[in-house]
């Protein structure tokens, strides 16, 4: 009955395969990150990335951090008018509700990018990696765009 084995074991294996993959893509929230470009910026300066971020799954989608190398620190932003002078801070975390899309753009959520360890010219592009709550980092290259 040797044959018969193999056959449980190898269905085992398949199913395994199986499940290991419907957890990797299937059900697991994965956003849509476009339209991403960043300012110029010199050696020393500051520069802001932008971005739309949708969330097509079931689940809400948690940005905690975003990380590159270009600069020597980089945080999650968010500008607000205040007595007609424009002011940003830190923000800990932007959620993106399931079936919603979140912009960072100027005069709002950007990622900061402090302290820029090499000079950002429109025309070149750098990586970025955005950090999730329990989904994977999702690395992008970002255009360098005077707008
Ligand atoms: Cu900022």
């Amino acid at each position: 009955m040797q044959w018969m084995r193999n056959a449980i074991v190898v269905a085992i294996v398949s199913g395994l395969v199986l499940a290991l993959a419907a957890c990797g893509n299937g059900g697991a929230a994965e956003p849509d990150v476009v339209d991403a470009w960043a300012r110029p910026g010199d050696p020393g300066d500051n520069s802001a990335a932008y971005m739309n971020i949708s969330n097509d799954s079931d689940d809400d989608i948690t940005l905690i951090a975003a990380s590159s190398d270009v600069a020597r620190m980089v945080e999650i932003h968010e500008s607000q008018m205040e007595d007609g002078t424009m002011r940003m801070e830190e923000v800990p975390e932007i959620v993106i509700e399931s079936g919603e899309t979140v912009s960072l753009e100027p005069g709002g959520f950007h990622v900061m990018m402090m302290n820029l360890e090499e000079a950002l010219e429109p025309g070149d592009s750098f990586s970025l990696t955005l950090h999730f709550d329990e989904i994977d980092d999702i690395e992008l290259d970002v255009p360098v765009e005077e707008q």
